[in-house]
């Protein structure tokens, strides 16, 4: 049970992956080193969650993050990729990323064709929205952990 790992903070670096994200689904995701990967917590199931990010100090805004091992591209890698529902002007590879993780929302699925990939992220998208405006998740927007030091 993901249950008890949640809320989970994390923060890193965010690095390159395979440039899959923007291209193909029109849909970028922020990834996680190796590194942070292997830190999670072992009880922390795969699949999709939402929660609060911020880059390198900023804005804290709502994202939708996907971690596993992507079964649609045979992914033979656990990758930790954050969609920020935010329009950045640029691309921020080596910026620090924090992410405060709260709600599970399904697991990782197999799909028969990118359209319904990205048919199924836009409806992830949707319910994200609608989740964190709930009071008892709205109120991690604001966490200490976001405008800390460490
Ligand atoms: P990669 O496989 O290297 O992660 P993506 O196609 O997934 O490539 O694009 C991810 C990059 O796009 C991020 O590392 C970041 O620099 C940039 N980016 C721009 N806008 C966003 C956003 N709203 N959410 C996440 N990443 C974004
Ligand atoms: N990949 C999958 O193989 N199955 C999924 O169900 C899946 N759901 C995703 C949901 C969201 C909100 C996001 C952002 C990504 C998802 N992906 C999924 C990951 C996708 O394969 C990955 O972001 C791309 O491979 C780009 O690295
Ligand atoms: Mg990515």
């Amino acid at each position: 049970m993901n249950g008890r790992s949640l809320p989970l903070f994390v923060q890193g670096t965010v690095t390159r992956g395979f440039g899959r994200g923007s291209k193909e689904l029109g849909c970028p995701t922020a990834n996680y080193s190796q590194e942070v990967v292997k830190s999670l917590p072992q009880e922390l199931d795969t699949g999709i969650y939402c929660g609060w990010a911020s880059i390198d100090h900023g804005l804290v805004h709502k994202m939708v993050m996907s971690v596993g091992w992507n079964p649609f591209y045979n992914g033979k890698e656990k990758t930790m990729e954050v969609h920020i529902l935010h329009e950045f002007p640029d691309q921020f590879y080596g910026a620090h990323m924090r992410v405060c993780v709260l709600k599970y929302l399904r697991p990782e699925m197999n799909f028969n064709s990118v359209d319904e990939l990205i048919a199924q992220i836009k409806d992830d998208v949707e319910k994200s929205k609608a989740a964190l405006d709930v009071p008892e998740l709205a109120i991690y927007q604001k966490d200490a952990f976001f405008t800390s030091n460490t």
